[in-house]
């Protein structure tokens, strides 16, 4: 049987299921990885040169192998290229885009190296498992070093249509590094199709169906929605309840409503537009004064980006703004926080709210909306509040689906769930859990795993 070798940017540390950590990825792809797995990538750590030699840990079968990165390569393919020029790009959002020609020159030299660090732990009859935006060139990389086995990739944030993706400079190059995987997947049909568009109308690909033609050979393109372990995600926040820690969560809450957010503090996830919206619920329905306590959990991220830093300044200030407005002196309307919280007792903080808010602008699927669903107590659910363009919107219908630009529709949801009868909230998590229960962790990797093994 072939061996499965994982790629991310980020490799987790060995064992570390449960752990506090606020990355979809590492948390989807751990429920499934056997022993025999081979998973290479970056340590996390800089150095003043890129590491030629993986260093290789073993846990629990698996085969952790991982470089580090040397500064200015951290520098031009992390901060740079990936997270400034593609990450805002992929969200739409161009204004943030930045571009510098060494830091795609950047990109594309660790990309070579991650490539070459691997090459020799590569067995040729291995399936190559590469995810998101900042591996898109490893595969060619890889077929330079001799590499014939299959390579897949995986993109876990959006995809744009060709009027939003012409305005990269190197669009056409990065296309055809796509091209190079034998398989290349998407969260939603409307992210593939995008793709698509692109590789015919910018790339001159011929496109047929979801295949690409590039030189005869054909590239299968195709939409697996990640998912959650949920009956585990279930049972954590099931088991959280009996803590003292959410004891003393409900304690604080005096029988207030909880409204929950987490997420990286990141501007795709639409936090200022969600703070305009709680103050809004505030100013028009005053009948929830006292009886609402909104909790955002924002674990910092990526703080070297420069657009990182203005969001937190512009959240500090927002969230001052609403409790200053609106705190009595024995209620404070907004509790913001900015350190990571442990999975179980986010798992917890989940089952106990009345309202898991989930505003994105934009995100290619969003895991928090699924785990919320999961986290319900049956009997007494909360009420999802998700934004129409997270990926997760295409399947959890039954959500109260909002446009998260309209602070006043956002409003006018969370008072729609604050007054939402037993029996409505009952209807819609069923339908909700059923989805989330159906489109698993497990099942994204058996489609994606199974279609790259062609
Ligand atoms: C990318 C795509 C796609 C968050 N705060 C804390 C914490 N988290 C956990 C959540 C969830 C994970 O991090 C975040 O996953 P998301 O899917 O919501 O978002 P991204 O990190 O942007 O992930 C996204 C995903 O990849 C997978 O394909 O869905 O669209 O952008 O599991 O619970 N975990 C802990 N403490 C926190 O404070 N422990």
């Amino acid at each position: 049987m072939s061996r499965l070798v994982i790629v991310s940017n980020r490799v987790p540390p060995p064992r570390t299921k449960g752990a506090a950590s606020a990355g979809g990825l590492a948390v989807a792809l751990q429920s499934f990885v056997e022993p025999g797995t081979l998973w290479f990538g970056w340590s996390g750590r800089t150095a003043p040169e890129t590491s030629s030699e993986p260093r290789i840990v073993e846990g629990g079968g698996v085969q952790y192998a991982t470089i580090d990165l040397g500064t200015q390569d951290y520098a031009r393919f992390y901060v740079g290229f990936a997270n400034s020029s593609l990450w805002p790009l992929l969200h739409f959002r161009l204004g943030l885009m930045r571009y510098r020609r060494e830091d795609f020159d950047g990109y594309l030299e660790v990309n070579a190296a991650f490539a070459a660090a691997l090459r020799p732990l590569l067995r040729e009859d291995d399936i190559v498992w590469v995810h998101d935006y900042h591996l898109m060139p490893l595969a060619t990389a890889l077929r330079a070093l001799g590499f014939r086995g299959r390579i897949g990739f995986f993109l876990h944030i959006p995809f744009v249509p060709p009027s939003v993706f012409d305005a990269l400079p190197p669009a056409r190059g990065v296309l055809k590094a796509l091209c190079d995987y034998d398989v290349v997947g998407f969260q939603t049909r409307t992210h593939l199709q995008d793709f698509l568009d692109c590789a015919s109308r910018i790339g001159g690909f011929e496109v047929e169906g979801d295949d690409i033609i590039v030189a005869g050979r054909r590239v299968r393109a195709i939409a697996d929605a990640i998912g959650i372990d949920a009956p585990g995600f279930a049972r954590i926040a099931q088991r959280s309840t009996g803590t003292a820690y959410i004891q003393r969560v409900r304690e604080s809450l005096i029988d207030r409503h909880l409204v929950i957010s987490a997420e990286r503090l990141d501007y795709s996830k639409g936090l200022p537009n969600r703070f305009e919206g709680f103050a809004r619920l505030l100013a028009r329905f005053p009948q929830h004064h006292r009886r609402v306590s909104m909790l955002q959990i924002a674990a910092r991220s990526r703080e070297e980006v420069a657009a990182y830093q203005s969001l937190r300044r512009e959240l500090d200030r927002l969230a001052g703004d609403i409790n200053g407005r609106f705190s009595q002196f024995d209620w404070v309307p907004l509790r913001y926080m900015t350190q990571t919280v442990a999975r179980t007792k986010l798992a917890g903080l989940f089952r106990v709210a009345r309202i898991g808010l989930v505003t994105p602008l934009r995100d290619g699927m969003n895991l928090v909306a699924k785990e919320f669903v999961a986290a319900q107590d049956p009997a007494d659910p909360g009420v999802l509040i998700l934004s129409r363009f997270a990926g997760a919107a295409e399947e959890l219908t039954d959500a109260l689906l909002v446009n998260p630009y309209d602070s006043d529709e956002i409003a006018e949801a969370m008072n729609t769930a604050l007054e939402m009868s037993l029996e409505e909230r009952q209807e819609r998590h069923a339908a909700l859990r059923r989805a989330v229960f159906e489109v698993t962790s497990a099942r994204y990797c058996n489609v994606f795993v199974d279609a790259l093994k062609g």
